[in-house]
């Protein structure tokens, strides 16, 4: 048709139909946003680009839409609503923190479970006394701590039943937890607070590094890590990832280098920038290996040259898991090192709990903090009472 005809025609239709025509108007605006989706979409095919996509989620977080989802969902229709994938998703509530109670659960059994079933209704005598100093024996708790808990009960459960028994045995327990109760804030001194940490390999020092430095930053603090364990490539990944996650520095060496050095340029770049807390990584091959000792001897003798007074914190980390093997440890490290506080880790996957109170009555050194798993959250500050609740399944 003569295009100017064609206008001809609908000039004089639009005359005649004034109404139609304003309905028509109307139809113009959604007529362009198809047009211009239409074009959008082929532009976006003539570069190769496939139909928008939610970005890729980070490790660890689910995708906003998944893929099939969003595939299904077909174009985009409404203009105004932005794609899926921009849409932030609602802050996931933080689950409760597990319960004390339930990390203890294997030690609880194999030591408070038992109890029930060996007193039964059987008064306190010699051979009660037998058993009961083999089932403290079989929960970890050591030869010197079973003694001294046997007695407790000759003197205070004496011609006693059951219920006097586990209450004498409560008692004595929660005395000599308090005796290692800290004393202080675990922060408390220096400025950068120096925490240097010891242990034998996979005893869970940078683990329990990483959960502390996630702890410090959240309460505003400005934390540094240093990579002392230069023994192991790994050992230095390892810290560095957990600086990413929590979002603090980590002062590495060269692999194999002197971990003296590394704790030495933790603690002036610590005291350069102004951090409120410096956190040392230790090698922690087996400690049967003397230079290992002599080694972190030096590494602590380089951190007080450098800055009077730290480190302010030693913490041998144990593993619970080792059980009376934790004790032996434990005295090697403190005839290495000052140590000032204890960290008893892996408390959630072991029966072999007991030891803490073995710990408790041999060394007298206080514990700081208990690692209860894996995440984060797993590091708990000692509270004697709290963990005799929770052996004796006393808590709430
Ligand atoms: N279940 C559990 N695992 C832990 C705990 N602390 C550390 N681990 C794990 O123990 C392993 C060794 O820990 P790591 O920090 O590398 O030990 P390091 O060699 O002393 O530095 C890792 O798999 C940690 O995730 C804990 O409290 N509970
Ligand atoms: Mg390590």
């Amino acid at each position: 048709m003569d295009p100017l005809a064609g206008f001809e025609a609908f000039a004089a239709w639009a005359a005649a139909n004034p109404l139609a025509l304003l309905g028509a108007a109307g139809a113009v605006p959604l007529l362009c946003v198809a047009v211009a989706w239409a074009g959008g979409a082929l532009r976006a095919g003539a570069r190769g680009e496939a139909s928008p996509r939610p970005e890729p989620a980070p490790a660890g977080r689910a995708a906003t839409t998944p893929p099939a989802a969003a595939a299904q969902a077909g174009p985009p229709i409404a203009l105004e609503t932005p794609p899926r994938a921009e849409i932030p998703a609602p802050p996931a509530p933080a689950p409760p923190p597990a319960r004390l109670r339930d990390r203890l659960r294997l030690t609880r059994e194999a030591f408070v479970g038992r109890l029930g079933a060996l007193l039964g209704g059987r008064a306190v005598d010699a051979a009660l006394l037998d058993d009961l100093e083999a089932l403290l024996l079989g929960a970890d708790l050591g030869p010197r701590t079973a003694e001294a808990l046997l007695a407790a009960v000759r003197r205070e459960a004496s011609g006693g039943d059951a219920a006097a028994v586990r209450a004498a045995l409560r008692t004595a327990i929660l005395a000599k937890l308090r005796r290692v109760e800290p004393a202080g804030a675990p922060d408390a001194g220096g400025k950068p607070h120096v925490v240097l940490v010891l242990g034998v390999n996979g005893s869970g020092k940078t683990t329990t590094i990483g959960k502390l430095a996630a702890r410090h930053a959240a309460a505003g603090r400005r934390v540094l890590l240093g990579a002392g364990d230069t023994f192991r490539a790994a050992a230095v990944e390892q810290l560095q990832i957990w600086g990413e996650r929590v979002g603090c520095d980590v002062i590495a060496g060269t692999p194999g280098g002197d971990p003296a050095a590394v704790a030495f340029d933790t603690v002036k770049a610590a005291v350069a920038r102004g951090a409120d807390v410096a956190l040392i990584d230790t090698a922690g091959r087996l400690q049967t290996q003397r230079p290992l000792m002599e080694e972190l001897a030096k590494v602590a003798r380089v951190i007080a040259r450098e800055l009077p007074g730290a480190p302010h914190e030693t913490l041998l980390v144990l593993d619970a898991n080792t059980g009376q093997n934790a004790l032996s440890q434990a005295r090697l490290f403190t005839a290495a090192a000052k140590v000032t506080g204890l960290v008893l880790t892996k408390l959630d996957g072991t029966a072999k709990g007991g030891v803490l109170v073995g710990l408790a009555e041999e060394l007298g050194i206080p514990v700081r903090y208990v690692g209860v798993g894996e995440s984060v959250d797993d590091l708990r500050e000692f509270d004697a009472e709290d963990f005799v609740d929770a052996l004796f399944g006393d808590a709430a």
